[in-house]
């Protein structure tokens, strides 16, 4: 047994948790009174990538430590310890390191997009994007009212490549200059590989195509997998701004702090010229405590989400022959091909609700080609993803 316990069952209840008391809103765009065969309690929750975990003890101690400042005032990242400790982070994990005068911060990755956008592109630009997608990817293009150009990535037996001569040709549009890259990919799981990466790059700064790698999920990786920072692969262009942060990793994504490293200086000044720069004084504390002393936390924790990935895998071959499922590279989200027991156009999300009481991510919410799919968020108890589990299998067995 390791020194942190993800068995334990935490209460999220009265929390205000988007997790527990947002999915009527986000999932099915319905108002508080929707009402399912399950109380709100009895729900499996897989949903939204968040965990069911308790974000590291040694980053709660330095929350509490800057709460005895007992003075919340306007604060922004001022020490260069926060650089530090991050900046080594990604050295000792990526063996890559940035210049401390391109890092930005912003309040989530989500809201460095919905910038980024508008001040990279003008309105008769187009953005790239693969699909299926993180939905705010499109929500990002959409909300700046530019054009959005998706490639499909390719899928066989649920594992998914790049079409390469799709992108190219899509990349060679002049009116596309911006793709919001995936690194590592939500909804797949791929952590792409060297030769991957290095192909998008190149075919992005061939056509002038300048790219946002968003790499939230790349702490999360299976054990045997190696991360790459798309920036790491071309030291020599400042076209790659790269996006990380801890809130996936260390479950604290209600802090709402995330780093952006912007190596273009005129991008860089637009966006420090517009962005409005403050942060929560308990953010910085926290984000600061992860990267320096959550290293180990991380460890178990990869451990024991690569155990809920073997599991979920051998439960499903057992139980639900027909499903394709790949142990994902990253992240903590299964992707399920479960074509063969539902309908093409069935609304998955509503059907698991209604008669599994499993909350869950699927069908046409990433964007394009992901029909019969359904997202696992398995960042969970074991109990409780074998209650979910059993309950899916359940269903699709009985229909
Ligand atoms: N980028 C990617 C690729 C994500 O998957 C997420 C969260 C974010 C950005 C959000 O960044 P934030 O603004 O919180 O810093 N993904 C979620 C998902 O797939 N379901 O719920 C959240």
């Amino acid at each position: 047994m390791g020194k942190y316990n993800f068995d334990e069952i935490i209460d999220r209840r009265n929390t205000n948790a988007m997790n527990t008391d947002g999915f009527r809103d986000y999932i099915f765009h319905a108002p508080p009174t929707m009402k399912f065969p399950y109380a709100d309690e009895e729900f499996i929750r897989m949903w939204v990538a968040d965990m069911e975990f308790a974000t590291p003890p040694e980053i709660i101690e330095d929350i509490k430590k800057r709460l005895e400042g007992r003075i919340f005032g306007y604060t922004k990242v001022f020490d260069p310890a926060y650089y530090e400790a991050f900046n080594n982070w990604c050295k000792k994990l990526y063996d890559w390191t940035f210049e401390k005068e391109h890092l930005v911060t912003c309040n989530g990755i989500i809201p460095a997009l919905y910038e980024l956008v508008e001040y990279i592109t003008n309105e008769y630009e187009k953005i790239l994007i693969m699909t299926p997608s993180y939905a705010f990817f499109k929500h990002a293009v959409d909300f700046n009212k530019r054009e959005l150009v998706t490639s499909d990535l390719i899928e066989k037996d649920n594992y998914y490549a790049i079409d390469f001569e799709d992108f190219e040709q899509k990349a060679k549009d002049p009116r596309v200059t911006l793709c919001i890259f995936c690194n590592p990919h939500n909804p797949s799981g791929r952590v792409w590989s060297e030769e991957e990466l290095k192909r998008v790059g190149q075919i992005c700064l061939d056509n002038d195509v300048m790219i946002i790698s968003d790499e939230i999920h790349c702490d999360l990786l299976r054990n045997n997998k190696k991360h790459t920072p798309l920036a790491k692969l071309f030291p020599d262009t400042d076209k790659i701004i790269t996006c990380m942060a801890p809130s996936k990793t260390f479950n604290m994504a209600g802090f709402m702090m995330s780093n952006v490293i912007i190596p273009n200086d005129k991008i860089r000044s637009i966006y420090q010229e517009r962005h409005y720069g403050f942060e929560n004084p308990l953010s910085v504390a926290a984000t600061q405590a992860a990267y320096t002393s959550g290293y180990d936390w991380l460890c178990e924790l990869k451990d024991y989400l690569d155990e809920n990935f073997k599991f979920t895998k051998e439960y499903l071959n057992k139980n639900l022959p027909k499903a394709v499922m790949q142990i994902s590279e990253a992240t903590y989200l299964a992707w399920v091909n479960i074509g063969a027991y539902v309908d093409k156009n069935e609304n998955l999300p509503l059907l698991f609700a209604n008669h599994a009481g499993v909350l869950l991510e699927g069908g046409d919410m990433f964007v394009k080609n992901s029909d019969g799919f359904i997202r696992l968020n398995l960042a969970c108890p074991r109990s409780i993803l074998e209650e979910g589990l059993k309950r899916i299998c359940t269903l699709l067995n009985n229909r």
